[in-house]
Protein backbone atom coordinates (compact mmCIF):
# COMPACT_ATOMS: atom_id res chain seq x y z
CA UNK A 1 0.00 0.00 0.00
CA UNK A 2 1.15 3.60 -1.08
CA UNK A 3 1.02 6.05 1.72
CA UNK A 4 2.35 9.51 2.31
CA UNK A 5 3.78 10.94 5.19
CA UNK A 6 3.63 13.94 7.14
CA UNK A 7 4.87 16.25 9.55
CA UNK A 8 4.66 19.45 10.79
CA UNK A 9 7.50 21.53 12.53
CA UNK A 10 7.55 23.92 15.83
CA UNK A 11 10.69 25.41 16.02
CA UNK A 12 11.86 22.95 19.05
CA UNK A 13 10.89 19.39 17.51
CA UNK A 14 13.03 17.47 15.46
CA UNK A 15 12.82 15.79 12.03
CA UNK A 16 11.34 12.14 12.52
CA UNK A 17 10.42 11.11 8.71
CA UNK A 18 13.31 8.57 8.25
CA UNK A 19 12.15 6.55 11.74
CA UNK A 20 8.49 7.01 10.27
CA UNK A 21 8.89 5.82 6.83
CA UNK A 22 11.14 2.39 8.93
CA UNK A 23 7.84 2.15 10.95
CA UNK A 24 5.96 2.37 7.43
CA UNK A 25 8.12 -0.18 5.83
CA UNK A 26 7.85 -2.56 9.49
CA UNK A 27 4.11 -2.92 8.73
CA UNK A 28 4.64 -3.68 5.18
CA UNK A 29 3.73 -0.39 4.20
CA UNK A 30 5.60 1.55 0.77
CA UNK A 31 6.06 5.21 1.67
CA UNK A 32 6.33 6.78 -1.44
CA UNK A 33 6.13 11.06 -0.40
CA UNK A 34 6.87 12.80 2.53
CA UNK A 35 5.38 16.20 3.14
CA UNK A 36 7.35 18.31 5.87
CA UNK A 37 5.56 21.65 7.11
CA UNK A 38 7.16 24.15 9.44
CA UNK A 39 4.49 26.21 11.28
CA UNK A 40 1.52 26.45 14.00
CA UNK A 41 -0.64 23.91 14.52
CA UNK A 42 -4.06 24.34 12.06
CA UNK A 43 -7.27 24.15 14.51
CA UNK A 44 -8.73 22.16 11.82
CA UNK A 45 -6.58 20.51 9.38
CA UNK A 46 -3.08 20.22 11.61
CA UNK A 47 -1.35 21.09 8.61
CA UNK A 48 -1.71 24.41 6.63
CA UNK A 49 -4.86 24.56 3.96
CA UNK A 50 -2.25 25.27 1.11
CA UNK A 51 -0.22 22.33 2.07
CA UNK A 52 -3.11 20.17 2.20
CA UNK A 53 -4.03 21.47 -1.27
CA UNK A 54 -0.84 20.87 -2.52
CA UNK A 55 -0.76 16.90 -0.65
CA UNK A 56 -4.45 16.24 -2.01
CA UNK A 57 -3.06 16.82 -5.65
CA UNK A 58 -0.18 14.77 -4.70
CA UNK A 59 -1.98 11.90 -3.17
CA UNK A 60 -4.59 11.71 -6.42
CA UNK A 61 -1.30 11.80 -8.90
CA UNK A 62 0.37 8.98 -6.84
CA UNK A 63 -2.54 6.76 -6.26
CA UNK A 64 -1.62 7.25 -2.50
CA UNK A 65 -3.70 4.96 -0.04
CA UNK A 66 -2.97 6.43 3.02
CA UNK A 67 -1.24 9.19 5.19
CA UNK A 68 0.82 8.61 7.99
CA UNK A 69 1.51 11.36 10.55
CA UNK A 70 4.33 12.00 12.70
CA UNK A 71 2.07 14.60 14.76
CA UNK A 72 -0.63 12.96 17.02
CA UNK A 73 -4.07 14.37 15.54
CA UNK A 74 -7.30 15.50 17.22
CA UNK A 75 -10.29 13.24 15.98
CA UNK A 76 -11.43 16.50 14.59
CA UNK A 77 -8.50 16.94 12.49
CA UNK A 78 -7.84 13.46 11.25
CA UNK A 79 -11.65 13.18 10.33
CA UNK A 80 -11.20 16.64 8.14
CA UNK A 81 -7.90 15.81 6.25
CA UNK A 82 -9.45 12.19 5.58
CA UNK A 83 -12.48 13.61 4.28
CA UNK A 84 -10.28 16.24 2.07
CA UNK A 85 -8.08 13.69 0.85
CA UNK A 86 -11.43 10.64 0.52
CA UNK A 87 -8.38 8.78 2.01
CA UNK A 88 -7.08 7.32 5.56
CA UNK A 89 -5.37 9.23 8.13
CA UNK A 90 -3.64 7.43 10.67
CA UNK A 91 -1.02 8.63 13.47
CA UNK A 92 2.48 7.81 14.46
CA UNK A 93 0.69 5.88 17.77
CA UNK A 94 -2.11 4.60 14.93
CA UNK A 95 0.99 3.08 13.34
CA UNK A 96 2.82 1.60 15.81
CA UNK A 97 -0.36 -0.18 17.23
CA UNK A 98 -1.21 -2.01 13.69
CA UNK A 99 2.81 -3.50 13.86
CA UNK A 100 2.30 -4.52 17.27
CA UNK A 101 -1.15 -5.82 16.57
CA UNK A 102 0.87 -7.65 13.45
CA UNK A 103 3.54 -8.97 15.34
CA UNK A 104 1.96 -10.08 18.82
CA UNK A 105 2.08 -13.98 19.22
CA UNK A 106 1.76 -14.68 22.89
CA UNK A 107 -1.78 -14.05 24.59
CA UNK A 108 -0.28 -11.48 27.37
CA UNK A 109 0.99 -9.32 24.12
CA UNK A 110 -2.20 -9.52 22.05
CA UNK A 111 -4.42 -8.65 25.51
CA UNK A 112 -1.63 -5.91 25.83
CA UNK A 113 -1.85 -4.22 22.44
CA UNK A 114 -5.57 -4.70 22.39
CA UNK A 115 -5.97 -2.84 25.68
CA UNK A 116 -3.42 0.03 24.17
CA UNK A 117 -6.05 0.43 21.07
CA UNK A 118 -8.54 0.76 23.04
CA UNK A 119 -6.89 3.57 25.81
CA UNK A 120 -6.52 5.16 22.60
CA UNK A 121 -10.14 4.80 21.44
CA UNK A 122 -10.94 5.72 24.75
CA UNK A 123 -8.59 8.66 25.11
CA UNK A 124 -10.39 9.60 21.70
CA UNK A 125 -13.65 8.60 22.48
CA UNK A 126 -14.95 12.12 24.61
CA UNK A 127 -14.02 14.11 21.88
CA UNK A 128 -15.73 12.29 19.32
CA UNK A 129 -18.82 11.92 21.57
CA UNK A 130 -19.12 15.88 22.00
CA UNK A 131 -18.45 16.19 18.55
CA UNK A 132 -21.01 13.84 17.46
CA UNK A 133 -23.59 15.28 19.91
CA UNK A 134 -22.67 19.18 18.42
CA UNK A 135 -23.57 18.01 15.19
CA UNK A 136 -19.89 18.54 14.01
CA UNK A 137 -19.08 15.14 13.42
CA UNK A 138 -22.05 13.69 12.41
CA UNK A 139 -22.20 9.89 12.50
CA UNK A 140 -18.71 8.98 13.23
CA UNK A 141 -18.70 4.61 13.40
CA UNK A 142 -22.30 5.70 11.77
CA UNK A 143 -23.34 6.38 15.49
CA UNK A 144 -26.01 9.28 16.60
CA UNK A 145 -25.48 10.83 19.82
CA UNK A 146 -27.21 8.10 21.83
CA UNK A 147 -25.21 5.55 20.78
CA UNK A 148 -21.89 7.17 21.34
CA UNK A 149 -22.21 7.28 25.09
CA UNK A 150 -23.11 3.42 24.62
CA UNK A 151 -20.32 3.11 22.30
CA UNK A 152 -18.16 4.86 24.91
CA UNK A 153 -19.59 2.74 28.04
CA UNK A 154 -19.10 -0.39 25.89
CA UNK A 155 -14.94 1.03 25.55
CA UNK A 156 -14.68 1.15 28.74
CA UNK A 157 -16.60 -2.26 29.79
CA UNK A 158 -13.75 -4.26 27.34
CA UNK A 159 -11.10 -2.24 29.25
CA UNK A 160 -11.87 -3.60 32.60
CA UNK A 161 -12.37 -6.75 31.22
CA UNK A 162 -8.85 -7.11 29.39
CA UNK A 163 -7.53 -5.67 32.49
CA UNK A 164 -8.87 -8.29 34.69
CA UNK A 165 -7.24 -11.37 32.18
CA UNK A 166 -3.44 -9.11 32.04
CA UNK A 167 -4.10 -9.48 36.23
CA UNK A 168 -4.31 -13.34 36.36
CA UNK A 169 -1.31 -13.67 33.76
CA UNK A 170 1.40 -11.56 35.44
CA UNK A 171 -0.23 -13.28 38.84
CA UNK A 172 0.71 -16.47 37.40
CA UNK A 173 4.58 -14.72 36.13
CA UNK A 174 4.80 -13.49 39.62
CA UNK A 175 5.03 -16.95 40.40
CA UNK A 176 7.01 -18.64 37.95
CA UNK A 177 9.71 -15.43 38.78
CA UNK A 178 9.81 -16.59 42.18
CA UNK A 179 10.41 -20.34 41.11
CA UNK A 180 13.33 -19.00 38.76
CA UNK A 181 15.04 -16.98 42.07
CA UNK A 182 14.75 -20.26 43.76
CA UNK A 183 16.90 -22.00 41.46
CA UNK A 184 19.12 -19.44 41.97
CA UNK A 185 20.56 -18.16 38.90
CA UNK A 186 20.78 -14.47 38.42
CA UNK A 187 18.96 -13.15 35.75
CA UNK A 188 20.53 -10.99 33.22
CA UNK A 189 18.32 -9.14 30.74
CA UNK A 190 18.74 -7.58 27.13
CA UNK A 191 17.38 -4.55 26.78
CA UNK A 192 17.98 -1.62 24.23
CA UNK A 193 16.18 0.60 21.15
CA UNK A 194 14.82 -1.19 18.64
CA UNK A 195 16.55 -2.83 16.15
CA UNK A 196 19.66 -2.80 18.42
CA UNK A 197 20.65 -5.89 18.13
CA UNK A 198 19.49 -7.45 20.91
CA UNK A 199 18.15 -11.34 19.68
CA UNK A 200 21.17 -11.51 17.26
CA UNK A 201 23.40 -10.86 20.41
CA UNK A 202 20.63 -12.94 22.39
CA UNK A 203 20.89 -15.81 19.71
CA UNK A 204 24.75 -15.84 20.05
CA UNK A 205 25.07 -16.59 23.89
CA UNK A 206 22.38 -19.03 23.94
CA UNK A 207 22.41 -21.12 20.65
CA UNK A 208 19.17 -20.12 20.05
CA UNK A 209 17.53 -19.07 16.36
CA UNK A 210 14.86 -16.52 17.70
CA UNK A 211 13.92 -14.19 14.80
CA UNK A 212 16.48 -11.26 14.01
CA UNK A 213 15.30 -8.98 10.83
CA UNK A 214 16.26 -5.33 10.25
CA UNK A 215 12.36 -3.92 10.61
CA UNK A 216 11.74 -2.36 13.85
CA UNK A 217 9.95 -4.27 16.45
CA UNK A 218 10.84 -8.00 15.19
CA UNK A 219 10.70 -9.24 18.71
CA UNK A 220 7.15 -8.18 20.84
CA UNK A 221 7.88 -11.07 23.45
CA UNK A 222 10.21 -12.19 26.32
CA UNK A 223 11.90 -15.34 25.60
CA UNK A 224 14.66 -16.60 28.45
CA UNK A 225 17.29 -19.25 28.09
CA UNK A 226 19.92 -20.77 30.70
CA UNK A 227 23.03 -19.09 29.79
CA UNK A 228 26.51 -19.83 30.51
CA UNK A 229 28.73 -16.76 31.73
CA UNK A 230 32.68 -18.12 32.47
CA UNK A 231 31.24 -20.67 33.64
CA UNK A 232 28.32 -18.74 35.74
CA UNK A 233 25.02 -19.69 34.69
CA UNK A 234 22.34 -16.79 34.31
CA UNK A 235 18.77 -16.62 32.67
CA UNK A 236 19.49 -14.75 29.98
CA UNK A 237 16.19 -12.63 28.23
CA UNK A 238 15.36 -10.72 25.16
CA UNK A 239 12.35 -8.61 24.89
CA UNK A 240 10.81 -5.67 23.33
CA UNK A 241 12.68 -2.56 22.42
CA UNK A 242 12.15 0.70 23.19
CA UNK A 243 11.61 3.90 20.24
CA UNK A 244 11.61 7.36 20.82
CA UNK A 245 8.13 8.98 21.81
CA UNK A 246 6.36 5.56 22.46
CA UNK A 247 3.38 6.70 23.20
CA UNK A 248 2.71 6.88 26.49
CA UNK A 249 -0.55 4.34 26.49
CA UNK A 250 2.25 1.87 24.81
CA UNK A 251 4.50 2.55 27.57
CA UNK A 252 1.51 2.06 30.01
CA UNK A 253 0.32 -1.70 28.57
CA UNK A 254 3.63 -2.91 28.66
CA UNK A 255 4.82 -1.82 31.81
CA UNK A 256 4.53 -5.50 32.92
CA UNK A 257 7.09 -6.50 30.26
CA UNK A 258 9.52 -4.06 30.75
CA UNK A 259 9.32 -3.69 34.51
CA UNK A 260 10.45 -7.09 34.49
CA UNK A 261 13.72 -5.26 34.33
CA UNK A 262 13.14 -4.32 38.11
CA UNK A 263 14.46 -7.82 39.29
CA UNK A 264 16.80 -8.63 37.08
CA UNK A 265 20.40 -8.72 38.63
CA UNK A 266 22.11 -7.32 35.69
CA UNK A 267 20.74 -5.27 32.06
CA UNK A 268 22.30 -5.27 29.17
CA UNK A 269 21.85 -2.36 27.46
CA UNK A 270 22.53 -2.89 23.52
CA UNK A 271 23.46 0.18 21.18
CA UNK A 272 23.59 0.31 17.85
CA UNK A 273 27.43 1.81 17.68
CA UNK A 274 26.96 1.86 13.69
CA UNK A 275 24.95 5.16 13.90
CA UNK A 276 25.65 8.67 13.62
CA UNK A 277 26.96 9.91 17.73
CA UNK A 278 23.73 12.13 18.06
CA UNK A 279 21.62 9.23 17.15
CA UNK A 280 22.86 6.79 19.72
CA UNK A 281 23.22 9.30 21.94
CA UNK A 282 19.53 10.11 21.41
CA UNK A 283 18.53 6.29 21.48
CA UNK A 284 21.02 5.78 24.66
CA UNK A 285 19.10 8.47 26.40
CA UNK A 286 15.64 7.41 25.07
CA UNK A 287 16.16 3.92 26.90
CA UNK A 288 17.39 5.05 30.00
CA UNK A 289 14.49 7.80 30.29
CA UNK A 290 12.03 4.88 29.98
CA UNK A 291 13.37 2.54 31.58
CA UNK A 292 13.33 5.14 34.99
CA UNK A 293 9.84 5.93 34.16
CA UNK A 294 9.00 2.20 34.25
CA UNK A 295 10.81 2.65 37.67
CA UNK A 296 14.11 0.31 37.16
CA UNK A 297 16.92 2.51 39.13
CA UNK A 298 18.77 0.33 41.05
CA UNK A 299 20.00 -2.52 38.62
CA UNK A 300 23.80 -3.03 37.49
CA UNK A 301 23.67 -1.73 33.95
CA UNK A 302 26.28 -2.47 31.42
CA UNK A 303 26.37 -0.31 27.60
CA UNK A 304 27.19 -2.97 24.71
CA UNK A 305 27.78 -1.31 21.72
CA UNK A 306 26.94 -3.28 19.30
CA UNK A 307 27.73 -3.53 15.49
CA UNK A 308 31.24 -2.36 15.61
CA UNK A 309 31.84 -4.18 12.14
CA UNK A 310 30.04 -1.71 11.02
CA UNK A 311 31.99 1.26 12.25
CA UNK A 312 36.21 1.85 11.58
CA UNK A 313 35.41 4.46 14.14
CA UNK A 314 33.34 3.54 16.76
CA UNK A 315 35.99 4.48 19.73
CA UNK A 316 36.26 8.03 18.88
CA UNK A 317 32.03 8.22 18.68
CA UNK A 318 32.11 6.35 22.22
CA UNK A 319 34.64 8.59 23.59
CA UNK A 320 32.37 11.76 22.37
CA UNK A 321 29.54 10.43 23.86
CA UNK A 322 30.90 10.10 27.54
CA UNK A 323 28.85 6.95 28.56
CA UNK A 324 28.46 7.38 32.38
CA UNK A 325 28.07 3.47 32.91
CA UNK A 326 30.43 0.52 32.09
CA UNK A 327 30.68 -0.29 28.33
CA UNK A 328 31.98 -2.82 25.87
CA UNK A 329 32.25 -2.74 22.27
CA UNK A 330 31.06 -6.05 20.32
CA UNK A 331 30.19 -7.44 17.01
CA UNK A 332 26.76 -9.55 17.81
CA UNK A 333 26.96 -10.55 13.97
CA UNK A 334 30.81 -11.15 13.56
CA UNK A 335 31.41 -12.35 17.45
CA UNK A 336 33.79 -10.04 17.70
CA UNK A 337 34.52 -9.18 21.28
CA UNK A 338 31.88 -11.20 23.04
CA UNK A 339 34.80 -13.17 25.86
CA UNK A 340 35.46 -9.74 26.62
CA UNK A 341 31.74 -9.43 27.41
CA UNK A 342 31.04 -12.59 28.71
CA UNK A 343 34.01 -12.32 31.45
CA UNK A 344 32.25 -8.43 32.31
CA UNK A 345 28.74 -10.26 32.57
CA UNK A 346 30.24 -12.93 34.62
CA UNK A 347 32.21 -10.04 36.97
CA UNK A 348 29.08 -7.49 37.00
CA UNK A 349 26.29 -9.86 37.54
CA UNK A 350 26.42 -10.59 40.86
CA UNK A 351 24.25 -13.84 42.76
CA UNK A 352 27.58 -15.86 43.22
CA UNK A 353 29.82 -16.64 45.69
CA UNK A 354 33.21 -18.52 45.79
CA UNK A 355 33.57 -20.58 48.51
CA UNK A 356 35.53 -23.67 50.01
CA UNK A 357 33.95 -26.47 51.90
CA UNK A 358 34.38 -29.60 53.42
CA UNK A 359 31.78 -32.25 52.80
CA UNK A 360 32.03 -35.89 54.74
CA UNK A 361 31.26 -39.11 52.71
CA UNK A 362 27.82 -39.44 53.32
CA UNK A 363 24.82 -40.40 51.36
CA UNK A 364 22.93 -37.00 51.51
CA UNK A 365 26.58 -35.60 50.01
CA UNK A 366 26.27 -37.15 46.86
CA UNK A 367 22.78 -35.48 45.47
CA UNK A 368 24.60 -31.71 46.77
CA UNK A 369 27.66 -33.14 45.07
CA UNK A 370 25.57 -33.90 41.82
CA UNK A 371 23.49 -30.54 42.50
CA UNK A 372 27.19 -28.31 42.46
CA UNK A 373 27.87 -29.71 39.29
CA UNK A 374 24.72 -29.06 37.49
CA UNK A 375 24.64 -25.52 38.82
CA UNK A 376 28.07 -24.30 40.22
CA UNK A 377 31.23 -23.41 38.33
CA UNK A 378 32.97 -25.80 39.93
CA UNK A 379 37.16 -25.14 40.37
CA UNK A 380 38.19 -28.38 42.26
CA UNK A 381 36.16 -31.35 43.82
CA UNK A 382 38.42 -33.83 45.39
CA UNK A 383 37.80 -36.53 47.53
CA UNK A 384 40.42 -37.57 50.00
CA UNK A 385 40.22 -38.70 54.01
CA UNK A 386 36.94 -39.66 53.78
CA UNK A 387 35.59 -36.61 52.42
CA UNK A 388 35.07 -34.20 49.80
CA UNK A 389 37.06 -31.37 48.83
CA UNK A 390 35.25 -28.69 47.01
CA UNK A 391 36.11 -25.19 45.15
CA UNK A 392 33.35 -23.64 43.23
CA UNK A 393 31.44 -20.58 42.51
CA UNK A 394 27.76 -20.91 43.68
CA UNK A 395 24.90 -19.42 43.39
CA UNK A 396 23.97 -17.80 46.93
CA UNK A 397 21.21 -19.98 47.96
CA UNK A 398 23.11 -23.01 46.69
CA UNK A 399 25.72 -21.02 48.77
CA UNK A 400 23.67 -21.62 52.00
CA UNK A 401 22.64 -24.97 51.49
CA UNK A 402 26.25 -26.46 51.01
CA UNK A 403 27.27 -24.42 54.28
CA UNK A 404 24.66 -26.31 56.13
CA UNK A 405 25.55 -29.35 55.38
CA UNK A 406 29.64 -28.83 55.81
CA UNK A 407 31.94 -29.70 57.93
CA UNK A 408 34.22 -26.82 57.13
CA UNK A 409 33.27 -23.93 55.00
CA UNK A 410 34.63 -20.61 54.05
CA UNK A 411 33.88 -17.92 51.18
CA UNK A 412 37.07 -17.05 49.63
N1 LIG B 1 26.54 -5.65 10.91
C1 LIG B 1 25.90 -6.05 12.00
N2 LIG B 1 24.58 -6.19 11.99
C2 LIG B 1 23.97 -6.60 13.13
C3 LIG B 1 24.68 -6.87 14.33
N3 LIG B 1 23.80 -7.24 15.27
C4 LIG B 1 22.59 -7.20 14.69
N4 LIG B 1 22.67 -6.82 13.41
C5 LIG B 1 21.56 -6.63 12.44
O1 LIG B 1 20.70 -5.64 12.94
C6 LIG B 1 19.33 -5.94 12.62
C7 LIG B 1 18.50 -5.99 13.90
O2 LIG B 1 18.89 -7.10 14.67
P1 LIG B 1 17.94 -7.76 15.78
O3 LIG B 1 18.76 -8.72 16.57
O4 LIG B 1 16.67 -8.22 15.19
O5 LIG B 1 17.67 -6.46 16.68
P2 LIG B 1 16.70 -6.31 17.95
O6 LIG B 1 17.34 -5.32 18.85
O7 LIG B 1 16.37 -7.63 18.53
O8 LIG B 1 15.43 -5.64 17.24
P3 LIG B 1 13.84 -5.71 17.62
O9 LIG B 1 13.52 -7.05 18.15
O10 LIG B 1 13.20 -5.40 16.32
O11 LIG B 1 13.62 -4.61 18.64
C8 LIG B 1 19.37 -7.27 11.88
O12 LIG B 1 19.33 -6.97 10.51
C9 LIG B 1 20.69 -7.87 12.29
O13 LIG B 1 21.22 -8.74 11.32
C10 LIG B 1 26.12 -6.72 14.30
O14 LIG B 1 26.84 -6.93 15.27
N5 LIG B 1 26.66 -6.32 13.11
MG1 LIG C 1 14.62 -8.60 18.77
Amino acid sequence: MKVALIQRLEDWSEYNLDELEELCKSVGYQPVYKLVQKRPVHSKFMIGPGKLEELRKTVKRMNIEKIVSENELKPVQEYNLAKALSIPVISRTQLILEIFAQRAASTEAKLQIKLAELQYELSRAKEKVRLAKKGEQPGFHGLGAYEADVYYNEVFRRISTIKEKLRAIRLRKTLMRKKRAEGGFPVVALTGYTNAGKTTLFNRLSGESQPVSSQLFTTLSTTSRIVEFKGRKAYLSDTVGFIKNLPHLLVESFHSTLSEFIYADLLLLVVDVSETKDEIETKLNTCLNVLDEVGVRNVPLLVVFNKIDRSHDYRAKIEEIKVEHRYVAVSATTGQNLDELEKVVADMMGGYVRLKALLADRESTYEILSEIRKVCNVLKIEYGDGSFEVDCEAPVQLAEKIKNMAVNFHVV
